[in-house]
């Protein structure tokens, strides 16, 4: 019998949609699982077709952190030899198109920090974040302790990654760790929607302006201002750029071809 398969793929016009599917573990991130991200993403970032990815789990869960079963036993020369968590767990920051993660329900742990590695969080108004990594004797170990940190400040960054406490969808906007929240009812379509219309932009402007975004986090800012100007220079070799001014010139929508 062929192996079941913990994610499930579908496309929406030009947006790629990824649920995470083990909704017993409520999507608890195991080896496998991450295996079959990274292939679906890799494969959605190379289509042509595709514009923009959503990713996103089920209404109870996004994903409640790597799975703690599957890893309690590991040793470390087992985990440090394997790179347990890293290139496997880094394929979203890998890719070029825009990534939203849409979240609902909790985001915990490896959870909430695939969430942040995506470009951008829709959360429905159930969502619930955290780092409880702590009550499990360990800290957050791909990604949390520094991009909640830059997303949200230090203070509750602490706050989350030492009490291990969760922070609803409301805390989290106002955290400044989502960009919108909307009925859970909503979460997926609104994503797909935002996608679609990303899909009308051009795409070598989008990649280039989450590189310049994602750049601020890794730089100082006269480096950071300096990456910028170049891009935004660079943009003007493309038949788009040229397009866009055009259409605003002539007051019609622009037709992007992504050259
Ligand atoms: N791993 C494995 N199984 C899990 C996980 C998990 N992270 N979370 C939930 N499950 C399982 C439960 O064991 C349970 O399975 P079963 O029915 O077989 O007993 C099922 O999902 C349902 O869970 P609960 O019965 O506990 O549901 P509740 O509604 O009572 O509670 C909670 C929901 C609060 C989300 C609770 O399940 C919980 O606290 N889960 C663990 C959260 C957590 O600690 N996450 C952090 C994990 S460590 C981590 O992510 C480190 C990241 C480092 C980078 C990644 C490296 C790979």
């Amino acid at each position: 019998m062929a192996e079941e398969t913990m994610i499930l793929t579908e496309r929406q016009g030009r947006v790629a949609v990824i649920r995470l599917n083990r909704p017993k573990a409520l999507n608890a991130l195991c080896d496998q699982l991450m295996e079959e991200l990274g292939q679906a993403l890799r494969g959605f970032d190379a289509d042509p077709e595709v514009a923009a990815i959503v990713l996103t789990g089920s209404d109870r869960a996004f994903a409640a952190g790597a799975d703690i079963k599957e890893m309690q036993s590991r040793s470390f020369p087992a985990v440090y030899l394997d790179d347990f968590i890293g290139k496997r767990w880094e394929a979203v920051t890998y890719v070029q198109k825009p990534v939203i993660a849409a979240v609902a329900g909790f985001a915990l742990g490896g959870g909430c920090e695939l969430a942040m590695m995506c470009d951008l969080i829709i959360a429905a108004d159930n969502a619930k974040f955290g780092q409880p990594e702590i009550n499990l004797g360990v800290i957050p170990g791909a990604g949390g302790t520094q991009r909640l940190t830059r997303a949200v400040g230090k203070a509750k960054a602490m706050d989350l990654v030492l009490t291990g406490r969760m922070m609803d969808a409301a805390e989290a906007e106002r955290a400044g760790l989502v960009a919108r929240i909307v009925p859970l009812a909503e979460v997926v379509a609104e994503a797909v929607k935002l996608g679609e219309k990303l899909g009308t932009l051009s795409a070598p402007a989008l990649a280039m302006a989450k590189e310049a975004v994602n750049r601020a986090f890794e730089t100082t800012l006269a480096e950071g201002v300096k990456f910028e100007r170049r891009a935004f220079q660079s943009l003007f070799s493309t038949e788009d750029q040229k397009e866009g001014m055009a259409a605003f010139a002539e007051k019609r929508p622009a037709v992007f071809r992504n050259r």
